[in-house]
């Protein structure tokens, strides 16, 4: 039996096209998704769309639309974007599919049973951007007087009957939950920020909305749909089958185990999803890990200012793996980041093409020429054969652990020691001198590069899936030997490999 492995990616909003953004914690989380696979993992691998609320009806309304048709639109346009990223979601949920409408239903319901849901009226200001209410003491004056959101999105006195979920009983169970799981929230800057917040007091959480339609309707009141974020969450168990758990094979990953989000959403994920699933009696998830920004060039991406990416443009001028490497090796993860083209052509020259792609081309072209472009023998080694294949076999072992942390920027790191110690190496060698003064020297050194690069490309699949394969191919290393557990065995010496092409081209930017 493998041990299972659930990650998901928040459900996006249709309410705009995707953008680096969303781009971003997609290719994380499915990092980590094909990583936990190489390493023998079941792993599901949920990410979808969140369709309702009152601007996704504006939106379509802007367009002349009917909501249906609409997010059906852009809903395919989020999931095209997934797929030409390579994105291995098992499943891309919808949170208009009637799977979800009947498990959000459930789960109200659950929770209702349960004593934790009651009817009241609302008053306050309501931030129709952000699709949430805000506390006085919360919002900030503009210099001409008008209140704001801490998002700096315009807010309104709204008074509305609504469905309250009683958030307040469960802060001690909150405080509680925190203690005993240290590992909950990640980074841990997050984790202390929401524990203070929990300890100034939660208050009742309003969720449910009777202002506009384009919702799942409150189970037994049609007056009401359901607040977005309620609905939302849902989403995570609603892909498993909830509420049918008994009949649905799929329930053996809940509860999952990581919600990869941004930072702005880490309290509905780390606070308010907790408390739905306590008082629904279910399992709560065992991480939350919410990254940082992406700024452009310094500012703020925006429609208006005209500066946002889109990541299909990037891949079609720079090609997915470049694209892929730069957005998680640019910035560390869970810190904010600034997307730059230079920084991203820089490292593609440096880092791909000459660090990994030229390491890999000069020991291949060498293979070739002078071992008759066969696996070479392993024999005798040294002291310096033997440092660098020591770190090497680490590798698998270090990168576990930063990936369980998120630390997708350390692992790149981690690699790249050992390719800079792999091109010191070579160099230090010298093997198209040794073909001359010691032939069976340079068969040992070309053999222990061979097997470095081996390890250095199974451990970059998760980032790089395309070009690994390819390099593994010329390597001489079959599809079934491709998963962390297969570096235990050796490549056979005297495998054919075939010719060797570059996989990192330079980028030579158009005149
Ligand atoms: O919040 N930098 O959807 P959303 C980095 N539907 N990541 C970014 C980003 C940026 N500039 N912009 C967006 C929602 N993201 C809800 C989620 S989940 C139950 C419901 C990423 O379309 C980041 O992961 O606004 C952020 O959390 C997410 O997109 C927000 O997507």
């Amino acid at each position: 039996m493998k041990p299972h492995y659930m990650i998901t990616t928040p459900i996006y909003y249709v309410n705009g096209a995707p953008h680096v953004g969303h781009a971003y914690t997609s290719i994380a989380a499915d990092v980590m998704a094909r990583f936990k696979r190489l390493d023998g993992y079941d792993v599901f691998f949920l990410t979808g769309t969140d369709e309702h609320g009152q601007k996704v009806e504006q939106a379509a309304q802007n367009q002349g639309q009917t909501p249906q048709k609409f997010v059906d639109m852009v809903s395919a346009q989020f999931k095209n974007m997934a797929d030409r990223l390579e994105i291995t979601y098992d499943d891309f949920i919808r949170t208009t599919e009637d799977r979800h409408k009947k498990s959000c239903q459930a789960l109200w319901k659950k929770i209702a049973d349960a004593g934790y849901i009651y009817l009241g009226a609302y008053e306050g200001w309501y931030s129709l951007r952000d699709e949430c209410y805000y506390g006085e003491d919360e919002l900030e004056t503009t210099p001409d007087g008008r209140k704001i959101a801490p998002t700096g999105a315009e807010v309104k006195w709204l008074k509305e009957p609504s469905y309250f979920f009683k958030l307040s009983a469960w802060q001690d169970k909150l405080l509680e939950f925190y203690e005993q799981n240290p590992q909950f929230v990640g980074p841990e800057s997050r984790r202390n920020e929401l524990l203070s917040f929990i300890k100034s007091g939660l208050r009742d959480l309003s969720i449910s909305r009777t202002s506009f339609k384009w919702g799942i309707p409150v189970p037994g009141d049609d007056d009401h749909v359901m607040y977005v974020w309620f609905d939302a969450l849902t989403n995570y168990i609603s892909a498993l089958g909830y509420p049918d758990v008994e009949q649905s094979d799929l329930w053996r990953f809940w509860p999952a185990d990581l919600h990869l989000v941004g930072k702005e959403i880490a309290r509905f994920h780390a606070l308010y999803w907790p408390a739905f699933l306590m008082a629904a009696g279910l399992d709560v998830t065992k991480r939350i890990y919410s990254h940082g920004w992406w700024t452009v060039e310094g500012e703020k991406m925006s429609k208006s200012v005209g500066n946002v990416i889109e990541p299909l443009k990037l891949v079609e001028e720079f090609g997915l793996d470049p694209v892929r490497f730069f957005l998680l090796r640019e910035v560390p993860f869970g810190g904010d980041g600034d997307y730059s083209r230079q920084s991203l052509i820089n490292r593609m020259n440096n880092e791909l093409a000459n660090d990994l792609g030229n390491l890999a081309q000069r020991t291949l072209t060498q293979v070739t020429r002078n071992c008759d472009g066969k696996v070479p023998e392993i024999g005798k080694r040294n002291a310096d054969d033997e440092a660098l294949l020591s770190k090497a076999v680490l590798l698998p072992i270090l990168l576990r652990e930063q990936i369980d942390r998120q630390a997708l920027h350390e692992a790149l790191e981690t690699i790249w020691k050992i390719i800079r110690a792999s091109n010191a190496y070579i160099d230090h060698q010298a093997p198209w001198t040794l073909k001359k003064t010691d032939p069976e020297r340079m068969v040992v050194v070309l053999r222990v590069l061979v097997d470095v690069i081996r390890i250095v490309a199974t451990c970059l699949q998760p980032f790089m899936p395309g070009a690994m394969d390819k390099l593994l191919t010329q390597l001489g290393v079959l599809e079934t030997e491709r998963q962390f557990a297969d570096l235990e065995n050796v490549i056979p010496s005297g495998r054919d490999l075939p010719k060797p092409a570059g996989i990192f081209p330079r980028f030579v930017e158009a005149e």
